[in-house]
Parts: C-alpha cells; structure tokens; sequence
C-alpha cells in the first residue's frame, strides 16, 4: 500500500509508537521556532530542564509579536530571549528581521523535514513539504532539548486542486473554500495534503497562504509535495541543496478525499466573528469599509505586496479608508525597495508598518468603535483586533488592495481587466545579517542570561490529586478560542512573562470577575462547549488558568494544541460522555471527581457528581500512557525533571 506526503515523513522520524491511526506517536523533530510572545516562557521551560545546548538540526528565535514597546516589558523579553538563544545554541533573528513563519520559509524551512513551533501558524512550513506543527512552549523546550514530540498518528485527508484559478481569484480563496467546506472545527486530529494538476500553478509563497490558514481547520498541520516548483523556490533563496523531492505515492490511501476545481473559484471573505464564515464578495454586497490592514504570517510574501502595489499604482487610498500595509519580511521589505514598489504603496497612501504581526495580534491598529476592517489575516475572533465591536473581514491582498480605493468591499475583477502575469525573482535578496548565530559550546559560560524584572518564574504545578470536589467557576459556549481565555493585544501581550500578572484578564471577553472569583474560590473547573481552546497555540491559556486554582476543564470537544496545553500544565481535561450533559451543570453548581486519580491510572470510568443538582454525570478522559503520567506527577516540566533523573 502507498503512503502519503504525511506518512512517509512520519515514518522516517517516528521514535516511539507505531503509526496506526489515532495510537500516540513519538516524532523526532529536526527544527524548532519560538516567537517572543511564547517564546520567554519556551526558555525559561528549557532553562528549567538543566540542558545545557539544544540537540536539533536547527532552532531559530523570533522577534516579531511584541514589537510595540511601550514599556520596558517587551524589551526586556527581547534581551532575555536573546541571551538564552547565544548561550544555548539558537538562531536569533532581531525584531526588524520579519515574521517568524516567513522568515523561517525564506531561510530555513526544508523539504521531508519536522519542525515544530510555539505558534499554531507554524504549519506555514508545509508550502515547502516540511511536516510543521504549532505546540505549546512547553512542548517545544522538551524538543530542544533532544526530545520527541508526541502526537495522536492523524487522519489523512486529500485536496485535489485542479484546474488553474481565473484572474484576481487568490490562494488565500482557495484556503477560504476549504474551510467553508470543512469548517473550523473539520481538521481536528487530521493532515490535509494537497495534491492534483492544479498544485504546479501555485508559488511556494502561494502554498505557505494555505498552509499556514489550515491552522483554522484545527488539523495537525497542512503539506504540500516538494516540486520543481519548490526547487526553484529554494534555488532563488539560494538554498537548492536543502531541496528533496517528496510527494504521495499514487496509491496513498486517504480517510477524505475532496476535490477544487480552481478555476471555479471566486473573491470570497471570511465573515465576523470566525474564519469559517465564508460568503462570496458577491454575496456581502456593498459594505462600506473604514479600515485595510494588509500583511500577516497569511500574506505578506514578496508576491502579495508585487499584487498589492500593481493595484495601488496611481491611486490614492478611499479618504474614509485607513490603510496600513506589514510586509512580512526584511527580505521583503528591503527588495521592495529596491524595486521601487514600496514608493508605488507609500504615494497611494499606505501607512507602512514593520516587519512583524502588528495589527494581526491587536498591536496598534485598532478599528474604530463599530468599525468594518478588512484583513489579509487569518483569524477575525471578536474582540481580537483591540476594539469589541469591530467588525474583521478576512480576505486576499487583492479584494483589500482593490477595496481601499473604492472604499467598499470591492471584487477585483469588477475594477481592474486584466492581470499581468507575477513572476517571482530568479533571486531573491539575500542578507541575514539580522540572525545572529549562537556563540561555540566552548564559550557559553561566557553569555550571561539578561533577565527583566517582569519574567517571573513559571507557575507552581501540583500532582494530580486523590479526588477533586470544586465549583464550576464559569460555564462558556462552543468554539471558544484562545484569544476568549487568554487574550492578547497590546495592553496584556508585555505581561507574557508574568503569569500572575496576564492571569488577571483571564477570559476578560466573556467575565471580567472570573480571574478574582478563581483566586477566591481556591480550587475551580471550567465548563465549555465544542472545539474548546481553538486559535493559538499559547499555553498562557492554561497557564493562567492553572495559576488561578483551575483543576480540570470539562468540555464537549477539545482543540488539539490547547488540550495538550491543559495536560502539559497538569489540568484535566474532560469530556462529556453524551454532549446533552453540558446542560446538567450550571456556573457556581459544586462539582466532585471522588477518587479521580486512581480513575486516572486504572482507566476506570470517571463521574463527575454535580452535588448541586444531586446529577452523576459520566465523562471522557482519554489519556496515553504518556500523557496520563504527565497528568499524574503535575505536568510536562515535572514529568521531564523526573525523566531526566
Ligand atoms: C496568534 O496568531 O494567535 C498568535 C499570537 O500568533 C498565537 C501565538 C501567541 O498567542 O503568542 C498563535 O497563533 O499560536
Ligand atoms: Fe503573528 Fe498573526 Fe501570524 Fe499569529 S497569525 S504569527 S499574530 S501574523
């Protein structure tokens, strides 16, 4: 039987466990990526681990989310991560040098190759046939220091794309449409590989646009093949020799199989409040529009600002549009300059942001009250561009190129005739002279570890203990994200190293008074809906609730990411056995898991007793072997200091 893209990869780097669908999976991962919003606690999680260098092929630190320093806090977090990457052996790569996904494409990402990173946009990598997988910090330290990473052996899912799309239709409507098809919740514990005719007509940039949004199917992470078309890829990056070739084998076996005709395909955008939301531009109609921000890990290759300022060239933004325009790299940038294009985007009116997320993760750029904003990006989670009420749409550098002209959301066809035919550089710029190498091992002693006075220590973690008996703090709804539980933006994201000080505005969006009523009540568990946890990769959104006294979250379904963020910190996570229970609790009902830790290890069914309603409830709590004693010694850093012993 053949194997696919997904499987042949796996299969070369599994390390424990065998690769049979939905057993656990240790894979041995070559590169590692962490970004300053994660990454302080990544290192602080690997200075903890008492290892000395890192043992991957290659680990990069990013500074690219918290580039808005308006205090000493994100400044401090850049020293800090900085000292750790000289010392410990990591690539660092300055805040200035891009985003880490795009910069991490450009220059480091490999064909057949694992990489896993701090950030749930990591699978981007999978543009270029790399099997790339967003985790949780804690995940990542262990990787550096040479250990596997564990997943659940995915489904695999096929994405034919046939045909060629028609002028001004974009990756980023291909990406729209599968997630129309499959939804945000579609992915979970899935691969999706693409493959067909139609894959050959799309650029590495264009593959990166859809892998890196496969992040909101909630999959494992989302591949391509490697083809001439990712040779020359790499050859204009002036890294041929890090090409291979890798692709399915024509009698790969897959769970799903799905087709696109691409030539099918028209403008389309992600409607308010999630991803999924997906109508034609067509079927909106005229919305009038106050804001255009264009750039994000989603699209802000060279190829997108190349389409971007051929539509902008001798126009002058809508006066009622502001529009603001990150590329996503310094190689980016600076060959925009060189090609004059960025003075095509500046005369238009653009206001031009660095190389890094900014408005993406609400740093600057908020909306105005009630405001429509248009987004290259690839969330639009209420609330998660800094202003409540605004309203983000997500679509592709040419709907919002077009669209900041005219004022309204604007299919680009119905504007411009025809499109020119945008070739990628034979060369692309190559400078890195933003990524500083780390020292030799023979002088790391010399590199002192920079620390500020906001990086606190991680939070204390406990055993799983005999029983549980807590009340139901706070009861939410479905398709809660990372962003309700643990939100970002450019008042919380510099608290990113001190737990107890972001744990305060812990689940802010949906109740203010749950991060004292926590502290209060001692011991708490949390109860949520389907696909709990979605969007990030941050373990901030355990780690606050950990610190907070949270024991266990029990919910309809878990997200992938955020439910080994829970076991990692050692909260239980739980799920209803028959979903109509969600409705038998109710916020502030006392709950009691008796004798819960030798349910536990024994794999014996666990009740959760609503003493309140006087209501046995029977739940789910599906653990490996190895996540059962990570659970049970308190989480991954215990687990590990113990392993290590
Ligand atoms: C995001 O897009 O939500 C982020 C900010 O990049 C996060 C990481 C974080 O919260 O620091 C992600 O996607 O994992
Ligand atoms: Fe940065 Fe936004 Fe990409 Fe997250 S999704 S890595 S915040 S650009």
């Amino acid at each position: 039987m053949g194997l696919t893209i997904a499987e042949k990869i796996l299969s070369a780097h599994l390390v424990d466990g065998v690769l049979t669908k939905g057993h656990e999976i240790g894979v041995k991962i070559d590169q590692t990526l962490t970004q300053d919003a994660t990454g302080t606690m990544a290192y602080l999680e690997f200075e903890a681990m008492g290892i000395d260098r890192v043992r991957t092929e290659r680990s990069v630190a990013y500074i690219d989310h918290n580039t808005l320093q308006s205090g000493f806090e994100n400044a401090d977090d850049h020293r800090f991560i900085g000292s750790v990457a000289k010392k410990h052996g990591i690539y660092f790569s300055r805040p200035g040098n891009g985003i880490c996904h795009q910069v991490h494409l450009e220059r480091f990402a490999k064909p057949g190759k694992t990489l896993i990173g701090s950030d749930s946009h990591t699978p981007t990598a999978g543009g270029i046939g790399m099997f790339a997988i967003g985790a949780g910090g804690l995940d990542v330290a262990v990787a550096m220091g040479g250990g596997a990473y564990y997943i659940t052996a995915p489904k695999m899912v096929r994405i034919n794309l046939i045909g060629k799309l028609r002028p001004w239709v974009a990756a980023k409507d291909i990406i729209l449409a599968v997630l129309r098809l499959l939804t945000v919740k579609g992915g979970v514990g899935k691969v999706i590989e693409y493959g067909g005719d139609g894959v050959k007509t799309l650029s590495v940039p264009e593959r990166a646009t859809i892998t890196n949004m496969g992040a909101e199917l909630g999959a494992t992470t989302s591949i391509f093949p490697s083809d001439d078309v990712t040779k020359a890829f790499l050859k204009a990056q002036g890294r041929e020799a890090d090409w291979c070739e890798v692709c399915a084998d024509d009698d790969a076996v897959y769970d799903e199989v799905y087709e696109i005709d691409l030539s099918q395909l028209m403008p389309m955008a992600a409607c308010p409040h999630s991803p999924d939301n997906v109508k034609t531009i067509s079927e909106i109609g005229k919305l009038k529009v106050d804001q255009v921000c264009i750039g994000s890990c989603t699209n802000s290759s060279l190829l997108d600002m190349m389409k971007v300022a051929y539509i902008l060239k001798g126009k002058t933004c809508h006066p009622d549009v502001s529009l603001s325009i990150a590329p996503g790299s310094k190689q980016v940038f600076n060959m925009m300059a060189q090609n004059g294009i960025l003075s095509d985007l500046i005369s238009a009116g653009a206001r031009i942001l660095e190389c890094a997320c900014g408005p993406c993760i609400g740093m600057g750029q908020s909306p105005n009250s009630g405001g429509i904003s248009l987004r290259t990006f690839n969330r639009n989670f209420e609330g998660r561009s800094g202003t409540a009420d605004a309203k983000i749409y997500l679509v592709s550098p040419e709907v919002a190129a077009v669209s900041a002209i005219t004022g309204y959301l604007t299919d680009p066809s119905e504007m411009l005739s025809d499109m020119p035919e945008f070739i990628l550089p034979q060369e692309f710029l190559i400078n890195d002279n933003m990524i500083v190498p780390p020292v030799a091992p023979e002088e790391a002693d010399k590199v002192e570890i920079l620390r500020g006075p906001n990086i606190k220590p991680f939070p204390t973690t406990a055993p799983l203990d005999e029983s549980i008996e807590a009340s139901c703090a706070l009861k939410v709804g479905d398709n809660i994200t990372t962003d309700h539980i643990m939100p970002a933006g450019a008042k919380i994201l510099p608290l990113r190293s001190n737990i107890p000080e972001i744990s305060k505005y812990c689940f802010a969006v949906c109740d203010k008074t749950f991060p004292e009523r926590a502290l209060k009540l001692g011991k708490s568990i949390i109860v949520g809906g389907a696909n709990y946890g979605q969007g990030s990769s941050r373990e901030h959104a355990a780690l606050a609730p950990l610190y907070l006294g949270v024991k266990a979250v029990l919910v309809k379904s878990f997200a992938r990411i955020h439910r080994s963020n829970l076991i990692n910190a050692g909260i239980l996570p739980l799920t209803f056995q028959n979903e109509t229970d969600y409705d038998k609790i109710d916020q502030d009902d006392i709950l009691s898991l008796p004798d819960v830790r030798n349910a536990v290890i024994s794999g014996a069914p666990i009740i959760v007793r609503n003493k309140t309603k006087g209501i046995d409830i029977p739940v789910h709590c599906d653990l490996s072997g190895r996540s059962k004693d990570i659970i049970l010694s308190g989480g991954l850093l215990s687990y590990t200091k113990d392993q290590l012993k």
